[in-house]
């Protein structure tokens, strides 16, 4: 990695320990940010710290999930959220301002940065050569109460680019698709990105996001792009010349491995139903019937595209009996729309204009008809998501959607036969930080308001010697966070009590998972390849704890959710054998021996009621074998602060 953008990100911000892949290193955090779907449990857990005021330079709460507000416990959190914002030290955009990636590309990264944010597609900030990262709530608020970060060192991966992309046809989106079609949603498990090549400069900054934030999807740590010219231009845009610094690899760079993708080659991609990776060319699904499209979200809704979107739209009609709605990232995207006419043109085309924030995203709104078909701009189709369970959601580029929405069935856009050139980056943007609110001059005088349904952060338990419970759920491969905790906007509401929302574990794969483990009271839960994938939502960690889950046994696990079982006490092991995986069933009695010691040798002896032994590999570093031992980090940091 040495001479790596990333490498030379990680040097600056590097504390302790080696530079090495598979290492832990503990690296200083210039700027987090929070949402609020994540965020009222990270905020209460910087209380529950006890640290008075935050400890970096930069932190800023955005609302952006939960903005529905069908009763009082959205607006409750808001509130909630605004007034902690102001008493201890952040800056704090509210509903109506914009999606927190978005707005933070815009508003607040920085090339060089290290930035962490307790949402999965934090690394948004990438396309601006911030070293952007994804993390659980509580990792977010141990930073803010100045703890280093500790990070296990990825892989650096580059990723060359040639060529230009033939727009506007075909777009960034179509980029990260080919990416997911060739690595799968388990490809870039413990690396980084990093983009190179000619290729880079032909992008805007606005489409490199869209690269790094759809990296996710790929499980990597994060994605990076240079900082260059492009980069200068983009932040002389937005009034922040000034944050500008060049940032390149050094031309001798070391990476792990190497991608190629010549740009110029790419075609229209879609994602099939249920997943990212499920990728194929768009003329091979051409022809399904569609009901909805939604063109939007934190993945393309730059300025940029949505006026190429408006442009397609201009004159013509949505089809009938299909529906287009577009939620544009930010307040500035809108603002400028609304500016230049292009808002008109897509009214007129029978577009229904939805707030800047995730709505339909997340299964806030727009929740398509049983088994229909949504056709959908952002970045995740796992089943369900959408808020309708029999619902097939594929994922586009916004211009093979806006073709499609006209045609009412998946089109390859290069079909339109619209003459439209690409629009060009604009030469200044209606920059308006009005509705951001600094913190408070005077935070003493500041009251936190707390509404009726925001409970209490429950703590983990210690790491016991012997551990003794049933086989609760047996699951298959890419089990994402939105299976074992869903979103939607009846479960969304209750992110702020855990007792409230744990009912709703694993509601879409067994309803009765709750109740079963308030029975048993200890439990595991045994599964495939890559659980927890997705979202970065600690709920699904902190509710299966509260019911009781002591460890998860997997044949491995995405980032994220890995680090948020262990801050909240639940041990993550790995099947080694497929034999053993095979062996155990749900309903089985399982028991761990001496895992004090087991984990310490990286090996925990499993025994199943019959006798079966099982080989369980501990993957823990010296760290985070002491926060299983503390039972979580929320108690770990409170140990330390006192
Ligand atoms: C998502 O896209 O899944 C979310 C909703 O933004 C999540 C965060 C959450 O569940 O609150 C994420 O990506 O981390
Ligand atoms: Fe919001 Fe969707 Fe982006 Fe998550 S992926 S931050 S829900 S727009």
């Amino acid at each position: 990695m040495r001479g790596s953008v990333v490498g030379k990100i990680l040097e600056e911000h590097i504390v302790e320990g080696e530079l090495r892949p598979g290492k832990e290193v503990s690296i200083k955090v210039d700027q987090v940010l929070t949402q609020d779907a994540t965020g009222t449990m990270t905020w209460l857990q910087f209380e529950a710290i006890g640290v008075p005021k935050v400890q970096v330079p930069l932190v800023v709460s955005y609302v952006d999930h939960n903005t529905f507000q069908a009763d009082f416990r959205n607006p409750d959190d808001h509130r909630f959220l605004q007034t902690a914002a102001a008493k201890y030290g952040a800056f704090f955009s509210p509903p109506g301002n914009g999606i927190c990636h978005q707005v933070h590309l815009e508003r607040f990264a920085a090339p060089g940065a290290v930035l962490l944010g307790s949402d999965s597609h934090t690394p948004t900030a990438g396309g601006i050569g911030a070293l952007a990262i994804g993390v659980g709530g509580i990792d977010a608020a141990v930073a803010m109460a100045g703890m280093l970060y500790g990070l296990k060192v990825p892989e650096v991966v580059r990723v060359y680019l040639t060529g230009k992309l033939r727009r506007p046809w075909v777009t960034a989106m179509d980029v990260i698709l080919e990416l997911l079609r060739r690595l799968t949603v388990k490809g870039g498990l413990g690396k980084v990105l990093e983009y190179a090549g000619p290729g880079v400069t032909t992008l805007s900054v606005t489409e490199r996001a869209t690269i790094t934030n759809m990296g996710a999807e790929l499980g990597a740590t994060t994605s990076v792009f240079p900082s260059d010219e492009r980069t200068k231009a983009f932040l002389n845009v937005q009034g922040r010349g000034d944050v500008w610094r060049p940032l390149e690899a050094d031309p001798d760079a070391q990476y792990s491995d190497e991608i190629y993708i010549d740009l110029g080659e790419l075609e229209p991609l879609v994602a099939r139903p249920h997943s990212p990776d499920n990728v194929a060319p768009v003329r091979e699904v051409e022809g399904l019937r569609v009901d909805q499209v939604a063109i939007g979200g934190c993945t393309n809704s730059s300025y940029q595209t949505m006026k190429a979107v408006a442009a397609v739209l201009k004159g013509r009609k949505v089809a009938p009996r299909c529906s287009l709605a577009l939620n544009p990232g930010s307040r500035q995207v809108l603002a400028m729309l609304a500016r230049e006419g292009d808002l008109a043109d897509m009214i007129s085309a029978g577009a229904r204009l939805l707030e800047p924030a995730c709505g339909p995203c997340i299964g806030m709104m727009y929740a398509p008809p049983t088994a229909g078909v949504s056709l959908r701009s952002y970045n995740r189709n796992f089943r369900g998501r959408c808020g309708t369970p029999s619902a097939e959601v594929y994922l586009a580029s916004p211009l093979t959607c806006a073709v499609s929405a006209l045609r009412g069935v998946l089109t390859d856009p290069r079909k339109d036969g619209t003459p439209l050139s690409w629009p060009e980056e604009p030469e200044s943007f209606p920059v308006d930080d009005g509705m951001i609110l600094p913190p408070s001059d005077d935070p003493e005088s500041v009251e936190v308001i707390r509404g009726p349904n925001i409970q209490p952060v429950p703590l983990g338990k210690p790491l016991e010697g012997t551990i003794r419970g049933e086989v609760l759920l047996k699951l298959g491969d890419d089990i994402s966070t939105d299976d074992i905790l869903p979103a939607s906007a009846h479960i969304l509401p209750f992110r702020s009590n855990i007792p409230e929302i744990s009912k709703f574990t694993f509601s879409r794969i067994d309803p009765s998972f709750p109740e079963r483990a308030g029975k048993v009271g200890v439990g595991f839960i045994v599964a495939g390849d890559n659980y927890g994938q997705g979202s970065s939502r600690e709920h699904a960690a902190i509710a299966p704890m509260y019911l009781g889950i002591r460890a998860v046994l997997a044949k491995s696990f995405a980032r994220i959710h890995c680090s948020n079982l262990i801050n909240w006490g639940i041990l993550p092991l790995e099947l080694v054998w497929e034999e053993d995986y095979e062996a155990v069933r749900q309903g089985d009695v399982l028991e761990l021996k001496d895992v004090l010691e087991g984990i310490e040798e990286g090996r925990v002896q499993g025994v199943l009621a019959d006798g079966r032994r099982l080989w369980l590999r501990a993957r823990l570093t010296e760290k985070e074998r002491e926060l299983l031992k503390a039972g979580g980090l929320l108690a770990y940091a409170k140990e330390r602060s006192a």
